[in-house]
């Protein structure tokens, strides 16, 4: 089976995110013929195009998925299960870019570049949200310090399809943008216990 490496946006600001974040990880590793091949540490950060809603947790996930055979059909499978991975950990339609339980987000699916139709049901559970197209890499990835951040714990080096620089130069980039606090680290993923584990707070600079 030829397989892809995918990363995964995962984010939550309702109940208790570092759980969920944590369970999702263990979901996104079950699905079939998938392989968990790292996850960055968990940061916490300010709500992105929205107001008046908590702080998230993001996070993200490296796996190795089936590829598909033929160009796009194993980012729309991918795209299905997550769906289905949130609504099964209790996401409603809130209204656009509403707080949820737990978003997961396709952001990167090997060296494919791909704007294709969702499917019925891998329509965002946001209601009023106009985008029919999955694209990937995700459109807005290279200027969200909340996707950056942990995806170059895991990829500083990786150049996605369609950039033209690295991960770890966008992060570096967007910090200047958003300003050093929006996204603060607070756990490392512990592999063995298959959960977060608190960073030693460190003294703000002097
Ligand atoms: N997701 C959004 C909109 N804004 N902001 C942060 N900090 N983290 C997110 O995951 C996030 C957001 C839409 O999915
Ligand atoms: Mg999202
Ligand atoms: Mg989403």
């Amino acid at each position: 089976m030829v397989s892809v490496r995918t990363y995964i946006g995962l984010g939550a600001n309702l109940g208790d995110a570092r759980a969920t974040l944590a369970a999702a990880v263990h979901a996104l590793a079950a699905m079939p013929e998938t392989t968990l091949v790292g996850v960055s540490d968990l940061y916490i950060t300010a709500p992105v195009e929205v107001s008046d809603q908590p702080d998230f947790h993001n996070a993200v996930a490296a796996l190795d998925v089936p590829a598909g055979p033929v160009g796009g059909s194993g980012a729309i499978a991918l795209l299905l299960a997550l769906k289905s991975i949130e609504r099964a950990f209790g996401r409603v339609a809130r209204g656009r870019y509403g707080p949820r339980e737990l978003d997961l987000d396709l952001l990167i699916f090997g060296g494919e570049q791909l704007s294709v139709e969702r499917p019925e049901q891998g329509r965002s559970l946001d209601p009023a949200k106009v985008t029919r197209f999955l694209e990937v890499p995700h459109p807005k990835a290279h200027a969200r310090l909340f996707v950056l951040a942990p995806l170059s714990d895991i990829a500083p080096a990786l150049i996605p399809p369609g950039w033209n620089e690295t991960v770890e130069q966008a992060r570096t980039r967007q910090e200047t943008v958003e300003g050093p606090s929006a996204v603060r680290r607070i756990a490392r993923w512990d592999r063995a216990a298959g959960y977060w584990t608190e960073l030693p707070t460190t003294a703000a600079p002097r």
